[in-house]
């Protein structure tokens, strides 16, 4: 017997073996991945259309001019130091955070009705939201994504303890929103669950519910269901060109009264990706209610990362609290947008020139970073094999990856992938 037992503690690194030999090798990540395999590929030609970062009518990552006047500021700046921030990071940045996407005159604020944390950017902002709900939500512990999503929310909110399920949202067909669809499997869902919102330029449809439809969302949402909505808002700014109008939606849900969570990223709209930056909000209802939350909050973040780091959240601040600043940041953003929506003209404009089949309006309806352009798996790996441009598999391109002298090319990688596989 116990002899046995040894025999059984024996790992197989005292034998001599790898503690991890049986380790799988795991799939690239869907997005992130494409990049990998893009920076591997030789072809002098090769377009990467796949993960969603802006780039400049060169192609060329963008670093904003106030981004780096914030920076030079900060490095000539003898009085900061390096400390520890707080647990829920810059006090300031989080006032400000809240401010942007709720209004500087939102009652919830004046009301001490928010609680904000910094976090590591939209990602870890939905992970500390996810991990708050799994441990203190008194609703269903449910959360409700679009059908399709960004994929990482598939796999962040399970590992916080919920159990996300999918709501119609994207009608291939129409290319547009399949309303009627998505109120239909919010009426089936239990009451109390999580939704999950996309705050604007949904990805990676690009379809994004007019103001009237996100009314009877909300009316089902806060009447019918006693759902949570949970925004996700990464790409404020970038569908409109506007931060106010693409903060209407979670404005409209705040202003009801009732409580909402909402993730906000600064990579897109303020090129800040590799600084990871980002709040989570929680609207509750008392304020006394917020301060316990925000107690609890703390105790979900000590122990992932302790603290946030400080140089992108000092940047943001800088930016947001200076008014000459921030009205340059908002004609910097201004101009990605626009770009983005010229490279839609450009795109649309080339396909008819090429009579490509099929109806490609949905280039120019498609809202934001993205055009979910309905190419199949086959389609999207035929162009990725003969012409090196490269997208995820689901047929979204990343249309800030796009300038005008790519256009053309890939125009007609595009035209050829359809004659062939239609
Ligand atoms: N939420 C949505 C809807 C996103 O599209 C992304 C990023 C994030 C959150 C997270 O961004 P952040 O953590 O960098 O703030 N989506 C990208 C990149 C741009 C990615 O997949 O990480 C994309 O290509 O879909």
């Amino acid at each position: 017997m116990q002899d046995s037992m040894a025999s059984l503690s024996v790992s197989p690194a005292a034998a001599g073996g790898s503690c991890f030999a049986h380790v799988q090798q795991a799939p690239e990540d869907p997005i992130l991945g494409i990049t990998v395999a893009f920076n591997k590929d030789p072809s002098p030609v090769k377009v990467n259309l796949g993960v969603g970062a802006y780039r400049t009518e060169d192609g060329k990552p963008l670093l904003l001019n106030v981004v780096r006047q914030a920076e030079l500021h900060l490095v000539s700046d003898e009085s900061r130091n390096k400390e520890y921030l707080g647990i829920t990071g810059i006090v300031h940045f989080n006032k400000l955070s809240a401010q942007l996407i709720l209004g500087s005159d939102s009652p919830a604020i004046a009301e001490n009705r928010v609680v904000t944390a910094q976090c590591l950017s939209g990602t870890g902002s939905l992970r500390v939201g996810g991990e708050f709900l799994g441990r203190h939500y008194s609703g269903q512990k449910i959360i409700y994504v679009p059908s399709p999503t960004w994929g990482n929310h598939l796999k962040i909110f399970p590992l916080a303890g919920l159990e996300a399920r999918t709501y119609r949202y994207y009608d291939p067909r129409t290319k547009g929103l399949d309303y009627e669809g998505m109120l239909e499997d919010l009426r089936a869902a239990p009451n109390g669950s999580i939704l999950l919102l996309h705050a604007c330029a949904h990805n990676p449809t690009g379809v994004d519910p007019s103001q009237e439809q996100w009314e009877g969302i909300r009316r089902v949402v806060r009447e019918e269901k006693q759902f949570l909505p949970f925004f996700d808002c990464a790409y404020q700014g970038f569908a409109s060109g506007s931060l106010d109008n693409d903060a209407w939606a979670v404005r409209r849900f705040v202003g009801d009264g009732g409580e909402v969570f909402v993730a906000q990223s600064y990579a897109k709209n303020m090129g800040l990706y590799a600084e990871r930056v980002g709040a989570l909000s929680i609207i509750v209802k008392e304020p006394a209610v917020a301060t316990r939350v925000e107690s609890q909050l703390k105790l979900v973040i000590r122990p992932m990362y302790s603290t946030p780091p400080t140089h992108g959240a000092s940047i943001v601040t800088l930016i947001l609290s200076s008014k000459k600043w921030f009205e340059e940041w908002k004609e910097e953003l201004k101009a990605m947008a626009d770009r983005i929506r010229s490279m839609r003209h450009e795109l649309f404009n080339a396909l008819k020139e090429r009579q490509t089949p099929g109806n490609w309006e949905h280039i120019l309806n498609q809202i934001g970073m993205f055009t979910f352009t309905g190419l199949s798996k086959e389609q999207v790996e035929y162009m990725r094999r003969e012409d090196h441009i490269y997208m995820t598999l689901d047929g979204r391109i990343s249309m800030a990856g796009l300038n005008s002298r790519t256009v053309p090319q890939v125009a007609d990688a595009i035209h050829r992938a359809v004659v062939k596989f239609s």
